[in-house]
């Protein structure tokens, strides 16, 4: 009778533990374009740029993996062979100049190391491509609004995005969304109307402040269509959980209809209304 009870009880357990390695692993496969329920690692990046920087991300964690596994070997190996018990009479070293340069030069060729592709990845997200899209997301409290300037392809107005309660996914969908060409270079000039907040896309691989008085300036070039969700990443005040972003990236086509749409079911831009120059 006992021994049944703890069967039982151990593949009740067994059955609970493999559940959760499921979903971690159905977690780890998901997160297109948002979070996922149990998601441990980061959302599928959908530019090269956020896959470069997760793919750094995953080798760091592996380094530090084996530095900790290193460094916690020579704890327990100081601890059980030079104890009082097995070492009673202890080595009266004071200095040994290989060790100590090698515990020197060691680390500063691991940080060099870590730095090079670390500064290629800033330099890829700091660079200037041309851009085929210019999109102006201004923060306010508590929402986004987007600005399309005037081209030659159409554009030339400006629409508000709030949350939609209505919609799924829940907090992160918005009434009205960003829409961008897939596989073009899309400019975001990003600032605000009142305080500080920022504009944190996953999926695309930035976040950039979005601050008043000031235009920073990002660009991504999405390599799949879909919809994909971020959030306001500055804590800006009581509604700051509330300001999400919806980015829909789509063919050329839909674009150039989305675009022509726009002119008509959103507010036009003054004649008045300027866009920082951005090449
Ligand atoms: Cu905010």
């Amino acid at each position: 009778m006992r021994t049944t009870q703890a069967q039982r009880r151990f593949s009740s357990g067994l059955a609970a533990v493999s559940g959760l390695l499921v979903s971690c692993h159905s977690a780890f496969a998901a997160g297109i374009g948002q979070p996922e329920p149990w998601q441990m690692g980061r959302q599928v990046g959908v530019t090269e740029n956020a896959r470069d920087i997760h793919s750094f991300e995953v080798g760091l964690h592996w380094l530090s993996l084996v530095i900790s596994v290193f460094v916690l070997g020579l704890i327990l190996w100081c601890i059980f062979r030079f104890n009082e018990k097995t070492n009673p009479t202890p080595s009266k070293t004071t200095h040994n100049t290989m060790i100590e340069v090698a515990w020197t030069i060691v680390p500063v060729l691991i940080l060099v190391a870590v730095a090079i592709p670390s500064f290629r990845l800033l330099r890829t997200q700091l660079a200037d491509p041309k851009a085929d899209v210019i999109v102006k997301v201004i923060g306010h409290a508590w929402y986004w609004s987007y600005e399309y300037p005037q081209t030659d392809k159409g554009g030339g107005f400006t629409f508000d995005a709030n949350l939609d309660e209505s919609k799924e996914p829940k907090l992160l969908a918005t009434d009205n969304e960003m829409v961008v060409p897939v596989n073009k270079v899309v400019k975001v000039q990003v600032t605000s109307a009142d305080v500080i907040h920022s504009w944190g896309m996953p999926s695309l691989g930035f976040t950039t402040d979005a601050v008043p008085g000031r235009l920073n300036q990002t660009w991504f070039k999405a390599d799949r269509e879909g919809t994909y969700h971020g959030q306001c990443r500055e804590l800006c005040g009581t509604r700051h959980a509330y300001m999400p972003i919806t980015v829909r990236v789509v063919s050329e086509e839909a674009y150039a209809q989305w675009l022509a749409e726009g002119k008509t079911k959103f507010a036009r831009l003054d004649d008045g209304s300027k866009l920082a120059d951005a090449r």
